[in-house]
């Protein structure tokens, strides 16, 4: 089976990003020269090298890759002389671009999938389907204003934003928690394992719906 990959470029007046992904892990090696702020987190099975200026975005999204099993390089150079909303909101984006041009179409996965994540004390869920009709129900309960550099109300405009350009429907719920970081992180790994789930092979050459088309 040959790996699901794309790379993108997304130029605005706001962001400049650029982004390699395999949904099947493995290296990247278009991307990896380019990003040299920090060290590519390299495994036997994946790569992954996060820098969109906002450290705890980097954070969330390195867990999302870790998590789901892809290998990700991502790199923006953003307006954060302004604030973060055009970063975190861009990457996201962008990520949901890249995610949905290396599924390609959607036959032959399992389509549905959800997944539970702790952090410690913190419970999330997360419920996805490769509908191509992008939907997002996002309920974090978050209390802060900020975590590190990164909005909380930003957060949930993350999730929104991956799944509108992914073509994806996605509910996360925060189930409990009293950590705000805790919360984040564990909803971030439960989507990973949603779409994990989702976009696992069947080994079958079949469109994953009655209408016969997604
Ligand atoms: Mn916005």
């Amino acid at each position: 089976m040959s790996r699901r990959t794309a790379t993108i470029n997304r130029n605005t007046n706001e962001t400049k990003i650029q982004i390699a992904i395999s949904l099947d892990g493995g290296s990247l090696e278009s991307l990896d020269d380019k990003n040299t702020e920090h060290a590519a987190q390299v495994s036997a099975t994946q790569s992954i090298n996060v820098n969109s200026g906002i450290g705890f975005l980097d954070h969330m999204l390195h867990a999302l890759a870790k998590h789901s099993g892809w290998s990700l390089a991502l790199k923006c150079d953003g307006d954060l002389h302004i604030d973060d909303h055009h970063t975190a909101e861009d990457c996201a984006l962008a990520l949901g671009s890249a995610f949905k041009e290396a599924l390609g179409p959607i036959v032959g996965v399992q389509r549905f999938g959800h997944g539970y994540a702790p952090l410690d004390e913190a419970l999330s869920r997360a419920v996805v389907d490769l509908s191509n009709r992008p939907c997002a129900t996002i309920d974090l309960g978050l209390k802060r204003e900020m975590i590190g550099q990164l909005s909380c109300e930003m957060i949930p405009h993350v999730f929104e934003s991956f799944a509108q350009n992914a073509g994806i429907t996605m509910h996360v719920d925060v189930l409990k928690g009293s950590n705000d970081h805790h919360r984040a992180e564990s909803a971030f790994k439960a989507l990973a394992i949603a779409l994990k789930a989702a976009t696992t092979r069947t080994g079958k050459n079949e469109v994953p719906s009655t209408k016969g088309v997604l």
